[in-house]
C-alpha cells in the first residue's frame, strides 16, 4: 500500500469511475501545487498554463502511473508527481494540436481551446512551458530519491513525447491528409501519436518501483495495447459521440477524409479490434496477479467511456 494509504489508492471495491475521479482530485491539487502563479506581468503565461492543465480531462495517464507504481509499493507522492508530469505533457499536446496550424478548434474539455480563451502566442509558449515543466518536476529529488531512476523515467517520458513518439506522430498525421494509408501505417500513426504517451506512464510507474525488464516488458506490452485500444475508441466517438459529451468538435476525421481503423473496416469490426486489444492488454498482466486489478479495470474503461 502507498504511503497514503488505502483511502487514495486504486481500489477493487469502488466502481472504476468513482476510482479514477478520485485520484483525478489527488492529480488536480498535486497540478495546482506544481503551476503557482508568479508575480509580474509573465504571470500571464502561467494562467494560461493553469487554464489548460487544472480544469477538466480524465486523467488516465496519471491513473495508469499511480496504478503501475502501487503493483511495486512506490510511495503515492512519487507516483502522483510522475503522473502530474505526464499530465502536463498531454495537455501541451492539446493546447499545440488545437493551434490553427495543427486542428483549428474552438473547443477543448467543453471550454473555449487556450488560444481562443488567452491568444495564439500565449498558447504557444503555454505549451511549451507545460512542456518544460514536466521534465523540471521529474528532475526534483522528490520525484524519486535516487538519480539514476530519475534520470530513466525522464528519458522514458522524452522518449515518448518526442520525434520517435508523440511528435513524430503528430507529423505522420499532419502528412496523412495527402496521402492514402493502409493499416498498417495507421496503426504506425496512432502508436506514436497517442499510444506512446499511454504507454509511457505504465512504464513510468514500474521504473519508480525499481521493477525488473521482464515486470516493464509487460507493463509496455499493457500499455501498447491499451494505448491502441483507446485510439480505435477515439476514432468510433468522433464517429458517433455528440459534441457535448466530448466537450470538443466530432466528426472532424470523415471531414478531413482521414485513415483510421474506422474508416478502413467500419465500426463493428473496429469495435470488435478494440475488444482484442483490451483482451491482449489483460493478458500482460498476468504475472501481476489482483494486484492489478486497477489497470484491468483501466483496460476496459478505454473502450466502454463514453468522452
Ligand atoms: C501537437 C505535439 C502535438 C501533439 C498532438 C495527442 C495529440 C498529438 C493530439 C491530441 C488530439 C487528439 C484528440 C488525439 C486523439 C487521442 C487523444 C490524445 C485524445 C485526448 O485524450 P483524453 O481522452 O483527453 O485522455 P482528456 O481531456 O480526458 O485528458
Amino acid at each position: 500500500m502507498s504511503q497514503a494509504g488505502a483511502s487514495s489508492a486504486p481500489g477493487h471495491s469502488l466502481t472504476f469511475s468513482d476510482d479514477l475521479r478520485r485520484i483525478a482530485d489527488s492529480v488536480n491539487a498535486c497540478l495546482d501545487d506544481l503551476l503557482p502563479l508568479p508575480d509580474g506581468p509573465e504571470q500571464r503565461v502561467v494562467e494560461a498554463m493553469r487554464y489548460s492543465a487544472l480544469d477538466g480531462g480524465k486523467r488516465l495517464r496519471p491513473y495508469l502511473s499511480i496504478a503501475s507504481a502501487d503493483l511495486f509499493d512506490v510511495p503515492r507522492v512519487q507516483a502522483l508527481r510522475t503522473g502530474a508530469a505526464v499530465e502536463m505533457v498531454h495537455c501541451y499536446s492539446l493546447i499545440h494540436d488545437d493551434l490553427p496550424a495543427m486542428d483549428n478548434g474552438d473547443l477543448r474539455r467543453g471550454r473555449p481551446t487556450c488560444h481562443k480563451a488567452f491568444d495564439e502566442a500565449t498558447a504557444i509558449l503555454a505549451g511549451d512551458a507545460l512542456l518544460t515543466q514536466a521534465f523540471a518536476v521529474l528532475s526534483a529529488d522528490a520525484t524519486h530519491p535516487d538519480g539514476d531512476t530519475r534520470v530513466k523515467i525522464i528519458a522514458a517520458l522524452a522518449d515518448a513525447a518526442g520525434a520517435a513518439g508523440m511528435v513524430g506522430g503528430q507529423m505522420l498525421d499532419l502528412m496523412a491528409e495527402q496521402s492514402d494509408l493502409g493499416e498498417e501505417d495507421v496503426e504506425r500513426l496512432q502508436a506514436l501519436k497517442t499510444g506512446r504517451l499511454l504507454a509511457a506512464p505504465c512504464r513510468i510507474g514500474g521504473l519508480l518501483g525499481q521493477a525488473d525488464a521482464d515486470a516493464l516488458e509487460s507493463l509496455d506490452s499493457y500499455g501498447y495495447c491499451l494505448g491502441a485500444a483507446f485510439q480505435i475508441t477515439d476514432d468510433l466517438l468522433d464517429l458517433e459521440a455528440t459534441e457535448s459529451d466530448l466537450g470538443k468538435a466530432t466528426g472532424k476525421d470523415a471531414a478531413a477524409g482521414k485513415a483510421t481503423f474506422v474508416s478502413l473496416h467500419g465500426p463493428e469490426r473496429a469495435r470488435d479490434r478494440a475488444k482484442t486489444l483490451v483482451d491482449q492488454a489483460v493478458a500482460a498482466l498476468s504475472r501481476f496477479g489482483d494486484a492489478a486489478e486497477p489497470l484491468r479495470s483501466a483496460a476496459a474503461f478505454t473502450v466502454s467511456r463514453r468522452s
